[in-house]
């Protein structure tokens, strides 16, 4: 395997990075659990819930060392990374508890330390600290760009554009680029209309009709305090994936910007945050996919493969051997399964089995154990049966929050209503056989086979003051997957 200088520098970096890391688990056993999802997917939501629930008294049954009494107590520490912004578990929680409504989307890392005190089954008293990192998907499936020329790029985001419903939604910017001139002399004026053309279509793409996934660059999506800046004013040029840019050119401008992205955006995210992770979860928002219909679906699924792929990267190379291996574990969450009667969790858990499965068969070697779950971190609604006519519908309960709409209602978000929010097939099969399996909100039919309202989080019960546990779907089966084996 062929090594450029750059790519040793960055190895030694890790290297000094994973030593330190290791040294102070010697004296402290130290578990770094990634957690990331595409926007909306549920990750703030899931790391309250996963706090809440261990700090302050959750029920899991199926999650062995609680459930067994071996858990003496979890409470939060500070945490290791000074540069890192805490995870604002307190504020998430109030505003789940007490408002009742769900935490403001966020858009950046961060982390937060939990310690476990807990009896070995040997009867050994230990604490485990328990590192939880929360990053943007959009930032995971950057990761694959690190292995990506700008020509290379260039032709697979232009392939994917040109496909199913995305043609559509780029014939702006696909007209624009047809009066480009790769060769002709670099031209600020011009990159910088193509990448705003190139955003407003990864921004219509991601749109909840249409629901994809796969959208590179990610930061074009969430700039931050990149906005605006060379290195994220860049798009797709038409040019041969073995081509040479010529010096000057529009071509080697946008090549050179592209490099900075890598540069400033990708490598350090790889450095300092993916490499030093133990364990990933995935939580991925199945239920939007189908709200907006088969294509979603297939995006979704290429999106996995694509995060699969992120888990390889930086494998197998010589110094990872003496540092590796870190991520061991990979669990897939199928997310807000509260939205289905339980009738349906089994087969929602199905269709993301379905759709990882193809992915691991195409990535091999991820050197991860990996496992799928369909889980509510937190649960909004109850079940119920409605009769209509004939038919027995397993049906929801929940309060929408005020504004959804359903059949020409609006609600106020203090009433609560009964909903069939669809059924999934017994087989996952059929859901991913055609373009036509399903219909969704992207087909513009009136009757979508599925809607999903959205929910406000539960009203609990007050216990002498304290708020008592959150209710959840199978959070404690995806805990036992993550950590169980830790707690021994
Ligand atoms: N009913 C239900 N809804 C959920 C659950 N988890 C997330 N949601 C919904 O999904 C939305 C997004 O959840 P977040 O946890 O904020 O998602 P995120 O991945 O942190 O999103 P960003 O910060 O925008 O990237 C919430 O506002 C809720 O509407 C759940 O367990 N049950
Ligand atoms: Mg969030």
């Amino acid at each position: 395997m062929a090594f450029d200088f750059s790519d040793m520098v960055e190895e030694a970096r890790i290297s000094a990075r994973a030593l330190m890391d290791f040294s102070e688990g010697l004296f402290n056993p130290t578990l770094r659990l990634g957690i990331t999802g595409l926007s909306r997917a549920g990750k703030t939501v899931f790391i309250t819930a996963l706090i809440h629930g261990l700090t302050r008294g959750g029920r899991f049954p199926v999650f062995e060392p609680y459930a067994s009494g071996r858990i003496a107590r979890a409470h939060l520490e500070p945490q290791p990374d000074d540069a890192v912004p805490r995870f604002d578990y307190e504020h998430h929680v109030r505003t789940l508890v007490d408002e009742r409504a769900w935490p403001n989307s966020t858009v950046d890392i961060s982390e937060l330390r939990l310690a476990i005190d807990y009896q070995r089954q040997n009867g050994a008293e230990r604490t485990l600290t328990l590192d939880i990192v929360d990053y943007p998907g959009e930032w995971l499936l950057d990761l694959p760009l690190l292995n990506k020329s700008y020509e290379q790029w260039s032709r697979e985001s232009l392939a994917l554009s040109r496909g199913g419903a995305r043609s559509s939604l780029a014939a702006e910017w696909h007209a624009y680029l047809s009066t480009l001139k790769a060769q002709a002399p670099a031209d600020e004026q011009a990159a910088l209309t193509s990448a705003r053309l190139f955003t407003d279509y990864l921004r219509a793409c991601r749109d909840e009709r249409f629901a994809m996934s796969l959208l590179t660059p990610g930061r074009f999506l969430m700039p931050g305090n990149l906005a605006g800046s060379p290195a994220l004013t860049f798009a797709p040029l038409d040019v041969p994936e073995d081509g040479e840019a010529p010096d000057g050119s529009l071509w080697a401008m946008m090549r050179r910007r592209y490099q900075s992205y890598k540069d400033v955006v990708v490598r350090p995210f790889f450095r300092d945050h993916f490499a030093r992770l133990d364990r990933q979860v995935v939580l991925v928002d199945a239920l939007a996919a189908f709200n907006s219909g088969p294509n979603a679906l297939f995006d979704l699924e290429a999106a996995l493969s694509g995060i699969l792929d992120c888990f390889r990267i930086g494998r197998g190379t010589f110094l990872n051997a003496l540092f590796r291996p870190r991520i061991d574990r990979i669990l897939f969450t199928a997310t807000k399964a509260d939205h289905l009667h339980h009738t349906s969790h089994d087969r929602l858990e199905a269709v993301l089995r379905r759709a990882v499965s193809r992915a691991v068969a195409r990535a091999e070697d991820t050197g991860a154990t990996i496992d799928v779950v369909a889980l509510a971190a937190v649960r909004a609604t109850r079940e119920a049966q409605v009769t209509r006519g004939r038919e027995n519908l397993p049906s929801i309960l929940g309060t929408p929050i005020a504004g959804e709409q359903a059949d020409g209602e609006t609600f106020d978000g203090s009433t609560e209503v009964a909903t069939f929010p669809g059924e999934l097939p017994d087989d996952p099969k059929t859901l991913f056989e055609s373009e036509r399996a399903f219909s969704g909100l992207a087909s513009a039919k009136a009757n979508a086979d599925f809607r999903f309202l959205r929910f406000r989080p539960p009203r609990l019960a007050q216990d002498s003051g304290e708020a008592i546990a959150l209710p959840h779907i199978r959070l404690d089966r995806a805990m036992q997957f993550l950590i169980g084996d830790y707690l021994q």
